[in-house]
């Protein structure tokens, strides 16, 4: 896994206009053979904050419209982050799902938080998620207090608190919810909304794109995400191994895919059906762990890897062949030579 996405804003993607080339002439497509952008289009990044599990990911999989973020009921799913990709006729918005911010317990945990506030200062909207079936708490208090220097700044980056999972409590008690977070902060909208519901995730849509600057689109049309595809699928077998798993085990998995390549046929030459063979490490802190995952006879490692294939292949459109193995990385969360390696 490498969970080092560019940071909005870094301009290494061949897509993008070339340094040096003024934007106006981008907008137009003047002289460069780019397709016309039409008058008023926007364009820009907005990011999606709030504490663990208050349904950032999900969100963001909602307004994409596919899977580009993988979810889980376990705190601290998302480790690095994702972008997901908008495209409408008049605008191109990205979405920056972030790690949940949190009081860090492990260097993995800081390293988190900074890599939240890191990407909070470059994005032109910033939507602060809070989950409608919980109360207002200190975390969210401390999030607050550190999305307020943003609105204040040179920048005055719009914030918009985003009330999530709506379909979760009556009415009356989202009513009085909705007011306990306006009074949290300088929202510029505070939008209720239920990504699995499908509620409201059109009116999310509209306020975020409403915020955006003029530009022109920073992605080729039709790409939902930059993603790599060996972080994906080390994703989504990391989602289909937290499934069922507790207490610390979520934390102390990691997942790096280690080699991805064409299946050969049994002459040597290529299949014709394309099958790939995909090779992934699973990485736990301890040795009772170890157990845990591959479960009784191999079972549940068999389970997820059952799983996973099937959002792999779904994913790549071509037949897998997986092959999972369990190593201990004693501590990796707390180790800064084994988080380097894991890609932290
Ligand atoms: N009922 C309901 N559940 C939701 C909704 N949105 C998310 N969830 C659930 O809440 C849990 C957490 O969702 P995620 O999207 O993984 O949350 P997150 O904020 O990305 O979490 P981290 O990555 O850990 O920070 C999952 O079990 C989701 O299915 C919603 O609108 N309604
Ligand atoms: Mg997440």
């Amino acid at each position: 896994m490498s969970p080092h996405p560019r940071p909005p804003g870094d301009e290494d993607d061949d897509d993008r206009p070339p340094p040096g080339v003024p934007a106006s002439a981008v907008a137009t497509g003047a002289g460069l053979g780019l397709p016309r952008v039409p008058e008023g289009y926007r364009s820009g990044f907005a990011c999606f904050v709030g504490r663990p599990n208050a349904g950032k990911s999900t969100l963001t999989n909602a307004l994409v419209g596919q899977k580009v973020a993988i979810t889980s009921s376990r705190p601290q799913t998302t480790r690095h982050t994702v972008r997901g990709i908008l495209h409408r006729p008049s605008a191109q918005l990205v979405l920056v799902d972030t790690p949940g911010l949190h009081r860090p317990r492990t260097l993995l945990g800081q390293r988190l938080n900074d890599l939240v506030l890191a990407t909070l200062a470059e994005v032109d909207v910033v939507g602060f998620c809070l989950p409608a079936d919980q109360a207002v708490g200190p975390g969210d208090r401390w999030i607050a207090e550190q999305l307020l220097p943003l609105a204040q700044g040179r920048r005055g980056t719009p914030l918009v608190a985003v009330v999530t999972k709506t379909d979760l409590v009556p009415r009356d008690r989202l009513a009085k919810h909705l007011v306990e977070v306006a009074d949290l902060g300088p929202w510029a909208d505070v939008v209720p909304v239920s990504a699995t519901a499908g509620q409201q995730v059109d009116v999310v849509e509209d306020v975020l794109l409403g915020h955006l600057p003029e530009g022109p689109p920073m992605y080729p049309d039709g790409e939902l995400t930059d993603e790599p595809e060996a972080v994906m699928v080390a994703e989504l077998v990391r989602e289909a191994a937290l499934e069922g798993v507790r207490d610390e085990l979520p934390h102390s998995l990691a997942v790096v895919v280690e080699e991805m390549g064409p299946r050969p046929a049994a002459d040597g030459g290529e299949r014709a059906d394309g099958m790939l063979d995909v090779h992934v490490q699973l990485f736990v802190e301890r040795d009772s762990q170890k157990g845990i995952v591959i479960g009784k006879g191999g079972s549940r490692l068999r389970e997820v890897g059952t799983h996973a294939r099937a959002g792999i292949e779904a994913l790549l459109g071509v037949p897998v062949f997986l092959d999972l193995r369990v190593k201990v990385a004693k501590d990796w969360q707390r180790d800064p030579r084994k988080l380097a390696r894991l890609g932290f």
